[in-house]
């Protein structure tokens, strides 16, 4: 049998594509926050405004961080507000606070192993909970009738205390943090369920990881990887 080069040529494309787009392989982009500071961020550009009677934000957290220091995971501030702050406390426990005191959830702690994280809020009910890798904790009630206000910033790595300012070295995210995603309503159990594993599936409609523009000061690692 008599091969052209142009079919080498496209037997050979072919087996490049198919080696690098194994099923279920997805490659997303991963931050590295190397070491604390005070000026290092990530802005992420939402796809729309953060006017919010409810919310679901996940995302894949590792750092090495231990002991009592409080540690920003996700910070969305307007000129006026604090409207939505995700913490790991001093003491370990995960919080959320919407402008003003939060709700505190007691679970396992963070580690230098990646934990796939996601918060829900409702506003009509109050009701708000975290899951960890799927599993969910108790249900708080928490903000009933609150709204999250827009025209703010989403950041990655700092607590701004007043627009885009004011960082706390103390309270800097070290460690590498990916997959944010965030929607409008609140998920279901399977869903959530769902993600930790099957990796697959629509981003968030208010944050969506896949194509979300990241503006990044000081010292990131922005990388791509496999989740
Ligand atoms: C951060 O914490 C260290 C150790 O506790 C302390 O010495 C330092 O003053 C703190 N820095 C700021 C800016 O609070
Ligand atoms: C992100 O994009 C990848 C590759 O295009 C796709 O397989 C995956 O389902 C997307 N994930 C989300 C959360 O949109
Ligand atoms: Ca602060």
């Amino acid at each position: 049998m008599v091969c052209s080069d142009k079919m080498r040529l496209s037997l050979f494309v072919f087996l490049i594509t198919t080696s690098t787009v194994l099923p279920g392989a997805v490659t997303i982009r991963n931050l590295v926050f190397p070491a604390e500071s005070d000026n290092s961020f990530v802005e992420l550009v939402p796809q729309k405004p953060l006017n919010l009677a409810a919310f679901t934000l996940c995302m894949r957290v590792a750092t090495e961080l231990q002991g009592s220091r409080e540690v920003i995971l996700f910070a969305y501030r307007t000129r006026h507000n604090d409207e939505l702050n995700v913490w790991r406390e001093s003491d370990g426990r995960l919080s959320f606070y919407l402008a003003g005191g939060g709700v505190l959830f007691q679970v396992p702690q963070l580690s230098g192993l990646e934990t796939h994280l996601c918060f829900i809020w409702d506003s009509s009910s109050g009701a708000s909970a975290l899951f960890m890798d799927g599993r969910r904790s108790l249900t708080k009630t928490y903000k009933k009738a609150h709204t999250i206000q827009p025209n703010g910033n989403v950041i990655l790595g700092q607590d701004p205390d007043s627009y885009l300012g004011e960082f706390d070295i103390n309270q800097s995210f070290v460690g590498s943090i990916t997959d944010v995603n965030m929607w409008d309503y609140v998920l279901s159990d399977s869903a959530i369920r769902d993600m930790v594993y099957k990796k697959t599936g629509p981003g968030g409609n208010v944050i969506d990881w896949n194509t979300t523009n990241l503006q990044v000061t000081g010292v990131v690692e922005v990388s791509d990887r496999e989740l």
